[in-house]
C-alpha cells in the first residue's frame, strides 16, 4: 500500500516535468536559418521561440569569423519574437548565442551558427 502510493506520487512528479520542459521558450526558427549559407551578411538576426519572452532578460550575442561582435546590441522584441541589428562582418561563419526568459520565468540559452559567402 505504502509503495504503490510512493509510485503514484513518482508518475505525478514525471508528468510535472515532462509538461515544464515543453512550456519553456525554446528557439523555434531563424532568419538567417540555422546552419544556412546566405550570399551577403544580413543587417539583422531574427529569432522565433516557441514561447512569449519577458523583454527585460533576453540576449542575442552575435560574432563573425574573427570573433568580433557584430551585433550593435539594441535588440527588439515583439511577443515571441526577438531581432537585433548587425553591423558589416565580411564573410564566413557566424555565431549567434542567445539567451531569454520566457513568460513562465523560466530562462533558457542557446547557439547556432550560419555561413555567409564571399
Ligand atoms: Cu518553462
Amino acid at each position: 500500500m505504502r509503495r504503490s502510493s510512493l509510485f503514484g506520487i513518482i508518475v505525478l512528479l514525471l508528468s510535472f516535468a515532462a509538461g515544464d520542459a515543453s512550456a519553456h521558450a525554446l528557439l523555434d526558427h531563424a532568419e538567417p536559418r540555422v546552419g544556412n549559407e546566405v550570399a551577403t551578411a544580413p543587417n539583422e538576426v531574427t529569432l522565433w521561440f516557441t514561447q512569449k519572452l519577458e523583454n527585460a532578460f533576453c540576449t542575442i550575442t552575435v560574432t563573425n569569423s574573427e570573433g568580433q561582435r557584430v551585433d550593435t546590441g539594441k535588440t527588439r522584441m515583439s511577443g515571441n519574437q526577438m531581432s537585433v541589428s548587425l553591423r558589416p562582418g565580411g564573410s564566413g561563419t557566424y555565431h549567434v548565442k542567445w539567451r531569454v526568459l520566457s513568460v513562465d520565468t523560466h530562462a533558457t540559452d542557446g547557439s547556432f551558427t550560419f555561413q555567409v559567402g564571399q
